[in-house]
């Protein structure tokens, strides 16, 4: 430890230090990555000192205009979605960005294009910004692919990495790269993400549901059966149940305490809400990477092959007991 007590760890892990690490484990490795990674730290630093000053700034409330989802952008939201983009396409690493703030791509002028294509929420959980609810940043790098003649990704397979910024009590990233989960937390005092929780799990099995149970008369039979079943169970105590409704925030908690995280389909979104790209995929590589299970309630998301960028999924994710519970329901039905 440092010669001056624990005030400040002189020999601390910082993300960029371990970024440089693990870019050195790989003999093919140009550096791209990392650059990748240190352009995503500085819009989340950015994010990040927006959401805690939005009060002040008078950030709160609506940009006057709805994005491709058809939700009332926040002026946080574009915020968010202006510096990502800024930030990934000077980074020189990009040739593609898929954002849930854009209706279409945003292609990278080939001056600055590099070999990775890029899908982000910027501020996932918007909703949540004026009453100071956690909120958080979502984002997968994939391998550039060639399909039909124009750049894209097959499917979640094709990550390179993954993860999401969590505003929260405090401001922390993590990250699945290599397969493995690490977070990082934002040390303001020397503008650095610290490593705080190495080599993250997911708990074999947990003792928490999290589902917006106001939808339940739209939840199919299965769905209904299982949060049934962890009310009212035939022996032991009843699960606990947590919804913030902020992605990040319950998939944060779901590694951390273990447990299972639903977005199903309903009858009025048949393929649930969240979206495959920029939050089923990365949310999923994490998941997997801390020896969790992600699907769609048929086959892991990692798997699905997307058709067109927006398109939603339904989300099971969380301890492998816990999801294979509800998989075997399926199977069964
Ligand atoms: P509902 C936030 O708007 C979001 O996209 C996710 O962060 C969150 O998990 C979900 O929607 C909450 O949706 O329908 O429960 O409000």
């Amino acid at each position: 430890m440092s010669s001056v007590g624990d005030a400040i760890d002189t020999n601390c892990m910082t993300l960029t230090r371990f970024m440089l690490t693990e870019q050195r484990k790989r003999d093919d490795a140009t550096g791209e990555l990392t650059t990748l990674l240190n352009a995503i730290c500085t819009s989340v630093k950015a994010v990040g000192s927006a959401v805690r000053r939005a009060g002040i700034a008078k950030l709160y409330g609506i940009a006057g205009n709805t994005n491709v989802q058809g939700e009332d952008q926040k002026k946080l939201d574009v915020l968010a979605n202006d510096l990502f983009i800024n930030m990934l396409r000077s980074s020189y690493t990009t040739c593609l960005l898929i954002s849930e703030e854009n209706d279409t791509v945003v292609e990278i002028e080939p001056e600055k294009a590099g070999k990775y294509v890029v899908a982000f929420d910027p501020l996932d959980g918007s909703s949540n910004i004026d009453c100071l609810v956690s909120i958080g940043s979502i984002f997968a790098i994939y391998r550039k692919e060639e399909i039909n003649g124009k750049i894209g990704v097959k499917s979640g397979r094709s990550i390179v990495a993954a993860g999401y910024s969590l505003y929260g009590s405090a401001t922390a990233i993590v990250l699945s790269i290599d397969g493995s989960v690490n977070e990082f937390t934002y040390d303001p005092t020397i503008g650095e993400f610290i490593l705080t929780d190495p080599n993250m799990r997911v708990p074999q099995k947990g003792k928490i549901y999290s589902i917006n149970e106001g939808y339940e008369s739209q939840w199919d039979d299965v769905v209904k059966e299982y949060v049934r079943s962890k009310k009212y169970p035939k022996s032991g105590k009843p699960y606990s149940a947590r919804y913030v409704g902020s992605m990040v925030a319950d998939v944060h908690r779901t590694i951390k305490y273990g447990g299972v995280f639903l977005y199903p389909a309903t009858s009025d979104a048949k393929s649930g809400k969240l979206r495959l790209l920029y939050e089923g995929n990365p949310m999923a590589h994490i998941i997997e990477a801390a020896g969790g299970v992600a699907s769609n309630g048929k086959i892991p998301i990692l798997d699905i092959e997307p058709k067109q960028i927006h398109e939603r999924t339904p989300v099971f994710l969380g301890s492998k007991d816990d999801v294979n519970e509800i998989l075997d329901a399926y199977k069964k039905k």
